[in-house]
């Protein structure tokens, strides 16, 4: 089977490159941030690329109304292609695509812990789940991996389980490199850490720990609507920083993290009462209830400057 694949960037995303590597010969992987998705669908479809594979899977992020409908309009055309599609997302935002036959989105999904119902879905699992259940694929056992990959991503490995190895492996993931790390777990996707990737980890986490130190000291708190909202400007280790800042300053609704290089805005937030998926919405962006993206505007930049330059005048 010739698959491609279109996923999102993060170790979530990556984790399904993982899975679709293990469950098919042929994978073309294109990893897509949120804002360039739906152009990539949509370049792919129009130019009818998707007759060149058996299958074309989207993973863990979901594409927009119009790029939903030129996906139904060009299966349609002929009965063959009917299946061609599967979109396969988690965030809840995306569950209006459920409309559509070839879209599986759910935040949900049946847990593995005995005595709880459910728990927070990822990409990673309801895309390992869709495979062994629809497309009989030859999955070897990876449940630590997917489970290591969901509790990171939905966070439940800081808020449930405490649970630092599924941290360690996203902290790998941005050490090693996309590829370096899907080639590693393709090959074994046991989480036993070589001395090499463990002495990685070690200097990693000191460097983290000054990090997140500097940063809470240049946060600064604004008022936005309702809220008292944590303003910082980050590059590196959003989701790690958005917690740590949201825990010890409980006076925050939430925290709002700028990385203006790379014109990306993340929100994080604990408490139950905001909606951080809406917030992001309102923004041109997505997410969950306690993490969420948008975009910056690509001319924040050049104002920062141009406010540099007026207030020293
Ligand atoms: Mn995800």
């Amino acid at each position: 089977m010739k698959i491609k694949l279109f996923t999102h960037t993060d170790l979530d995303g990556v984790g399904c490159a993982i899975i679709a590597k293990l469950a098919f010969d042929e994978v073309d992987v294109e990893y897509c941030n949120y804002n360039e998705i739906d152009q990539k669908v949509k370049d792919f479809t129009g130019l009818m690329k998707f007759k060149e594979y058996d299958k074309v899977y989207i993973t863990d992020i979901s594409v927009s109304k119009e790029v939903a409908d030129l996906i139904e309009y060009s299966v349609t055309e002929k009965k063959e292609y009917l299946n061609r599609y599967q979109l396969i997302d988690h965030h809840a935002t995306a569950k209006w695509l459920n409309e559509y036959r070839w879209a599986y989105v759910d935040d949900m999904e049946l847990s593995i812990i005995p005595g709880e119902k459910v728990m927070k879905s990822s990409g990673t699992s309801l895309f390992y789940n869709y495979l062994w259940e629809n497309e009989n694929a030859n999955l070897p056992f990876a449940l630590n991996f997917i489970e290591k990959v969901r509790r990171y991503d939905t966070w439940d490995w800081h808020t449930i389980h405490n649970d630092n190895e599924a941290k360690r492996l996203n902290d790998l993931l941005y050490l090693i490199g996309r590829d370096r790390f899907v080639q590693r777990f393709t090959k074994d996707t046991s989480l036993r850490f070589t001395e090499g990737e463990e002495m990685l980890l070690e200097i990693e986490q000191t460097k983290i720990d000054k990090y997140l130190e500097t940063k809470s000291k240049q946060m600064f708190k604004q008022y936005f609507g309702d809220h008292l909202v944590g303003v910082v400007f980050a590059e590196q280790y959003q989701s790690q920083m958005g917690n740590y800042l949201a825990l010890n300053n409980e006076d925050l609704d939430y925290v709002v993290m700028i990385d203006v290089g790379n014109e990306t805005v993340s929100y994080r937030g604990i408490h139950d009462s905001i909606d951080l998926g809406i917030i992001a919405k309102s923004f041109g962006g997505g997410g969950h209830p306690k993490a969420s993206g948008s975009q910056t505007h690509s001319n924040v930049k050049e104002s920062l400057w141009r406010t540099f330059v007026a207030l020293n005048k």
